[in-house]
C-alpha cells in the first residue's frame, strides 16, 4: 500500500499503433483474456509509438507498447517482452512472401525473386536501423544491396530480367515491412523492373493482392499475426513462403520496469 500499482503509473495504458495490425487485434484479445477490464489500448502508429517509447525512456518513465522482433528499437533500447502465461500472442511468428494469383504467369522473373528472397532478423535490422539513424529507406536498401550482392545473387538466380514491366507493391508503414519492402523493390529495379511501392494499411494491402491490384507483398505475418486476412481471402493469393523466421509480437516494456508478465498488469 502506498505504492502506485503499474496500472496507475501508465494511466492504464498500452501505447498501441495502427487498428489495422494483427497486433491491435490480439492485444484487444490479451485485455479480454488476461481479465484486464481497466485497460485500455491506445490507436496511433508505428511512429508514433516509438517516439513515445522515445520520451519515455529519456526519463525512465513507465510505459507499455505493443512491440514486436525484428524491430530496431531492441538495439537502441533496452526492452522486455512481458510474459505470456496464456499464449494469446501465439508461439514465433514467420514473414511470409503473398503474391498475387497469376503473377507466376505474368511476371515469371519477379515472382522467381519474391518465391526466392529469404533473409535473417539481423539481415532486416541493418536496414532499419540505417533508416532510423535517418538515411532514406531507398538509400537504406539501396547501401544494403550494393553491401550483399551474394545473398542477393541467391535471390535473382535464374530470374528473367525485365525490361521496364511495371510491378505493384503494397507495404504498411511499420518499420520492419518498410526495410524489407524497399530492398525487394529495390533489387527488382537492379533487375529491370519498375516497381512502384504504395503505402496502405493492413486490410487494403491484403485485399489488393487478392483482387490482384497489388502484384505483392513481403507483410504476412503468420500464424497468427494476420489470420484473420489470411483465411479471408484464402484461394485468392499465392502464399510464397516464409522470407523470414523468427519473428514475435507481444507487449514490450523497458528493462527499468519492475514487472515482468502480463499478469502483472492486473495488480
Ligand atoms: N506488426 C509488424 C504487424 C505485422 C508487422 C507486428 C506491427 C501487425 O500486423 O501487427
Amino acid at each position: 500500500t502506498g505504492t502506485a500499482s503499474v496500472g496507475e503509473t501508465v494511466d492504464y495504458k498500452i501505447t498501441g499503433i495502427d487498428p489495422g495490425a494483427g497486433i491491435m487485434k490480439a492485444t484487444a484479445a490479451v485485455i479480454e483474456d488476461y481479465e484486464l477490464t481497466d485497460w485500455k489500448l491506445v490507436e496511433g502508429s508505428g511512429a508514433a509509438m516509438t517516439a513515445s517509447l522515445q520520451k519515455a525512456y529519456n526519463k525512465e518513465e513507465p510505459i507499455i507498447i505493443t512491440g514486436w522482433t525484428p524491430h530496431w528499437m531492441f538495439s537502441k533500447f533496452d526492452l522486455k517482452y512481458l510474459e505470456d502465461p496464456k499464449g494469446t500472442y501465439g508461439e514465433a511468428e514467420n514473414i511470409h512472401t503473398i503474391a498475387r494469383n497469376g503473377l507466376a504467369e505474368d511476371l515469371p522473373g519477379v515472382h522467381k525473386v519474391l518465391d526466392q528472397f529469404h533473409w535473417t532478423p539481423a539481415e532486416m535490422g541493418v536496414v532499419m536501423s540505417s533508416i532510423t539513424d535517418g538515411t532514406k529507406p531507398e538509400d537504406a536498401a539501396a547501401a544494403w544491396v550494393e553491401e550483399n550482392a551474394d545473398k542477393v545473387a541467391e535471390w535473382t538466380e535464374g530470374a528473367e530480367e525485365g525490361n521496364g514491366e511495371k510491378v505493384k507493391l503494397a507495404y504498411v508503414a511499420w518499420d520492419s515491412e518498410i526495410a524489407s519492402t524497399n530492398v525487394v523493390a529495390k533489387v527488382l529495379q537492379d533487375l529491370g523492373y519498375k516497381v512502384t511501392l504504395s503505402q496502405v494499411e493492413a486490410g487494403p494491402m491484403w485485399a489488393g493482392v487478392a483482387d490482384g491490384s497489388i502484384d505483392a507483398h513481403i507483410a504476412g505475418w503468420l500464424p497468427l499475426t494476420h489470420a484473420d486476412q489470411y483465411k479471408k481471402y484464402e484461394g485468392d493469393f499465392d502464399d510464397l513462403g516464409a522470407n523470414l523466421e523468427g519473428a514475435k509480437t507481444g507487449l514490450v516494456v523497458p528493462a527499468y520496469m519492475d514487472i515482468d508478465s502480463i499478469e502483472d498488469l492486473k495488480e
